[in-house]
């Protein structure tokens, strides 16, 4: 199994974490984002859309978006629940991720640490209230709940830790927001777990 990743993506992360407390081996093949290694013939043939995380399970077949890789990867673990309504609860919390946390936190830092928007910028204040918005809801959810879905640890935790626990990198405050900062201890004691996000390597800013 191989893994098409830069490493300081928290959506690699992600997957690299499940891999990690799944226990599998795989590959790790370093795509350089930001010198144009995405968007090769070669790598638009692996992922159309020219990002990362791209999974390779077997030679030839590839699976792009980080919560369809953490799905499958998760499929018949303990990490997914069977049950019908909590798996549609599991995967309520990762749309939740990629329409709520990711593209407002996750891009509010990717501009501030590269350099891509003043943090006075209006975007970037537009993001980062909206980050604000997305750790309401899970502070009013993780006051009643120790995790996402069915009080154990799931896939879906794993997917929403990425991005959460890099929030104040984003200048997005965690404090207002206890019960989320207590939930990303009970993730982060999770055995298996992966140390820090790498920084953004040099050639990701633009001055
Ligand atoms: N929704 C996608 C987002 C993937 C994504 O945005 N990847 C970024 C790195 S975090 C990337 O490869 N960017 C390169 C580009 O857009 O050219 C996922 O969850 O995998």
């Amino acid at each position: 199994m191989r893994l098409y990743d830069y490493l300081p993506s928290a959506n690699g992360y992600k997957v690299r974490t499940l891999l990690k407390q799944l226990g599998l081996a795989y590959e790790l093949v370093p795509v350089d984002i930001f010198a144009g290694e995405s968007h090769t013939a070669d790598f638009h043939a692996k992922n159309p859309d020219g990002r990362i995380p791209v999974l390779e399970p077997e030679p030839g077949r590839f699976l792009a978006e980080s919560n369809a890789i953490l799905l499958f990867l998760a499929e018949g673990t303990r990490f997914l629940p069977e049950d019908r309504f909590a798996r549609a609860q599991v995967h309520q919390w990762m749309f939740f991720e990629q329409n709520a946390v990711e593209p407002n936190i996750g891009t509010a830092r990717f501009w501030l640490l590269t350099g891509r928007q003043p943090p006075e910028s209006d975007v970037l204040r537009n993001r980062v209230q909206n980050g604000e918005r997305a750790l309401a809801a899970m502070e009013r959810h993780l006051g009643r709940h120790t995790f996402l879905v069915e009080e154990r640890y799931t896939v879906a935790d794993v997917c929403l830790y990425a991005y959460v626990h890099l929030a104040p990198e984003a200048g997005v405050d965690l404090a207002p927001y206890p019960s989320v900062r207590a939930w990303l201890e009970r993730v982060k004691a999770q055995p298996g777990f992966l140390g820090p996000v790498p920084p953004y390597s040099a050639n990701a800013r633009v001055r």
